[in-house]
C-alpha cells in the first residue's frame, strides 16, 4: 500500500499563505513530518494557479525537495504549472490527476511520456461524475486506450474512482468499493489511488478517522493499491501496513453480512463494525452513527 500524504495543499489555513508570501518554514515543516509519520509520497496541490502557477509549482518542489527525498504528487489543473514541476522534480513524479475531459487529456497524456511520468487518472468524463461502477468501468477502459495511443503503458496508470462523502450519496460510495473488484478485470496491470478523506468531508472532525480507516479496510481487500490520506492518522498508517489483522478480519466479516454480538466486541471492535454498515448502506448515515 502506497500512502500519499494530502496537508500540503493550498487551501490549508497554514501552507496556503506560505506558499503565496513564498515562505519555506512550514512547508519544509509539514514535509519532514509527512515523511516522519510514513508516508510513501508527497502530494503537492496548488490548485488551479492561474496566475504564476508554473513559478509557484517550481518553488513549492524545490522547497520539499530541500529536506527530503520521497517522490512526489503534483495536482494542479494548470498545465503550464504542472510542466513546471515535472521539469523540476529530482524523482519519478505522479500527475494528479488527469481526467477525460478531452482538452485536459489533450494537455497533460503527452507530459506523461515526455516525462516517463506516473499518472493518476480520474475517472471523471464529459459529462461529470459517473453514476455507479459499470460508467467507472466504462471510463477506465477508455482511458487506458487513450493512454496506450499515447505510449503510457498500464503500469503508469493509477485510477481514481472519485470518492464521494458518506454526508452526500451512499450510493457513490457503495459503487467506488463495487468498481475497486471490477478493476482487476476491466483494467488488467492498472494501479489504483482513491482521495482517503473525501469520503468523511462534511463529516464532524473527530469522527473522521472511522469513516476514514474502515474505508481504507473495505477498498484494500480488492487491492486497493495507494490512498491520499491523513499522514497524520495513525491508526490508519497501521491498518496500510498489515498491523491490524484482527480489525481487518472484522470489518470483512461485517462486509459480508456478519452480525456478531456487539455486547461481546470491545469498544473499538464496536465502532468499526458500526462504521461498516453505514459504509456498505446496510445503515443510514447520520452524525450520531457510532452512538445508535
Ligand atoms: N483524488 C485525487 N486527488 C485528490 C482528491 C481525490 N486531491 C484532493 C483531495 N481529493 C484529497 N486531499 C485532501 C486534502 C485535505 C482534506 C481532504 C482531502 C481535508 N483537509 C482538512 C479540511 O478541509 O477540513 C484540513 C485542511 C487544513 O489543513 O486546513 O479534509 O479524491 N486524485
Amino acid at each position: 500500500m502506497n500512502l500519499i500524504a494530502e496537508s500540503i495543499n493550498i487551501m490549508s489555513k497554514t501552507l496556503g499563505p506560505a506558499m503565496r508570501e513564498r515562505n519555506p518554514g512550514p512547508i519544509q515543516e509539514m514535509a519532514k513530518a509527512e515523511a516522519e509519520a510514513g508516508a510513501d509520497y508527497l502530494d503537492i496541490n496548488i490548485g488551479p494557479a492561474r496566475r504564476g502557477g508554473d513559478e509557484l509549482m517550481k518553488w513549492v518542489v524545490k522547497t520539499v525537495e530541500e529536506v527530503t527525498g520521497l517522490p512526489l504528487s503534483l495536482d494542479t489543473t494548470n498545465p503550464v504549472a504542472m510542466e513546471a514541476g515535472l521539469k523540476t522534480c529530482k524523482t519519478k513524479a505522479l500527475i494528479n490527476s488527469i481526467s477525460l475531459q478531452p482538452d485536459r487529456l489533450e494537455a497533460e497524456l503527452p507530459l506523461v511520456s515526455k516525462y516517463n511520468a506516473d499518472m493518476i487518472g480520474l475517472l471523471w468524463g464529459t459529462e461529470g461524475m459517473p453514476r455507479d461502477a459499470n460508467e467507472r468501468c466504462m471510463l477506465a477502459v477508455d482511458l487506458v486506450y487513450k493512454a496506450g495511443e499515447m505510449g503510457i503503458p498500464v503500469e503508469s496508470i493509477w485510477i481514481d474512482p472519485i470518492a464521494s462523502p458518506i454526508s452526500v450519496e451512499i450510493n457513490q460510495v457503495k459503487a467506488c468499493v463495487e468498481f475497486m473488484s471490477m478493476l482487476g478485470d476491466v483494467a488488467p496491470g492498472c494501479k489504483s489511488t482513491v482521495g482517503l478523506s473525501n469520503i468523511s468531508n462534511g463529516t464532524p472532525a473527530h469522527l473522521r478517522p472511522y469513516l476514514n480507516r474502515t474505508y481504507l479496510i473495505m477498498l484494500m481487500r480488492y487491492g486497493l493499491y495507494s490512498a491520499i490520506v491523513d499522514i497524520f492518522d495513525t491508526e490508519l498508517v497501521k491498518i496500510a501496513r498489515g498491523e491490524m489483522p484482527e480489525i481487518v478480519d472484522l470489518v470483512y466479516r461485517a462486509m459480508d453480512g456478519e452480525r456478531p454480538d456487539l455486547k461481546l466486541l470491545s469498544q473499538k471492535e464496536v465502532e468499526y463494525v458500526k462504521t461498516v454498515r453505514v459504509l456498505t448502506g446496510e445503515s443510514l448515515y447520520s452524525h450520531s452513527w457510532l452512538k445508535i
